[in-house]
């Protein structure tokens, strides 16, 4: 095991945690240098695409990026490091054997102004037969209170689902007026590099504007026990309808152990993420076309 039984049940209890020194010093040269290649890569596009989400100003000479999607997909390291750093040992202590990578994001949260993320619940984008699901966020620079640090409410997971619609789409994000939402409660994860946050997909969540001069880099990573499966209409990441490719494509996002075809059911509360927001491409294009309240 990689955490200690006092870190598991402590999850298990708040819905979140923090690890330190997930990654080694090399790797994590290794990992700042691909980022930069991907801000120059960045510099000749200029809409958001199905790479890059851009931060207002984006330009050749200044790129500014909200995010890179899905970044193991396109270069093998980001894979790699899953197994060849303790992340793959947190996550087989936090969700047992058999484990599937759903997505990956690194969110670049540029310096002097980089977007909020609203208060939301990873679980109303993508409810599951059970929810056996997480996010982990590794910290690739310190990240403090001034560049826009994840905030979480502890022990959300274990209540309701909150209302995540405005107007009568899915917008993304909780009212901050909803009842059942207190920002008093909110524990902010700072960290050094190569510092991880782990969250559980029904916990509350948020972060404010990169205010700062730094950057805040964090690259997430969306897990779920293989036996947690997407309900229909939502399994966004499972994009084949062809019976063919769509068990190469679970076999191919396998982290560890095996695919699982019994789903587990358990009685959990979900909606339905629908109708969508005009502009989903995105959780910054869903909650910022979807008309979501800000909290910040
Ligand atoms: O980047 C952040 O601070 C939060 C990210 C997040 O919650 C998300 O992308 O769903």
């Amino acid at each position: 095991m990689i955490l200690s039984k006092d870190e598991v049940n402590f999850y298990n209890d708040k819905g979140y945690l923090l690890v330190e020194d997930v990654i080694t010093e090399d790797q994590h040269k290794e990992m700042l240098a691909l980022v930069k290649d991907f801000f120059e890569r960045s510099k000749n596009v200029k809409e958001n695409d199905n790479i890059f989400d851009l931060e207002d100003g984006h330009c050749s000479t200044n790129p500014r990026l909200k995010r890179v999607k899905q970044p193991h997909q396109h270069s093998q390291f980001f894979w790699d490091i899953i197994k060849q750093s303790k992340i793959e040992g947190i996550l087989i202590d936090l969700l047992g054997k058999d484990i599937s990578l759903k997505t990956s994001k690194l969110n670049t949260k540029s310096p002097g102004g980089g977007a909020a993320v609203e208060w939301h619940q990873d679980w109303a984008f993508y409810p599951h037969t059970n929810d056996n699901v997480l996010a982990l966020g590794l910290m690739l620079n310190d990240v403090d209170i001034d560049n826009g640090p994840l905030m979480v409410i502890p022990e959300s997971h274990k209540g309701p689902v909150l209302s995540h619609n405005n107007n009568g789409v899915f917008c993304g994000a909780i009212n901050p007026d909803d009842k059942f939402f207190d920002i008093d409660k909110a524990v902010t994860l700072t960290g050094k590099a190569r510092s991880m946050t782990i969250h559980h997909a029904r916990t509350l969540h948020g972060s404010a504007p990169n205010n700062s001069q730094k950057d805040r880099l964090m690259l997430f990573y969306e897990c779920n026990s293989a036996d947690a499966w997407p309900l229909v209409g939502v399994g966004a990441y499972l994009k084949n309808n062809d019976p063919i490719e769509l068990c190469k494509q679970l076999e191919k996002q396998m982290v560890c152990g095996e695919v699982s075809y019994q789903p587990r059911m358990e009685s959990v509360p979900v909606v339905i993420p629908l109708p969508p927001a005009p502009d989903h491409g995105s959780i910054f294009t869903t909650q910022k076309t979807g008309g979501a309240k800000s909290a910040f």
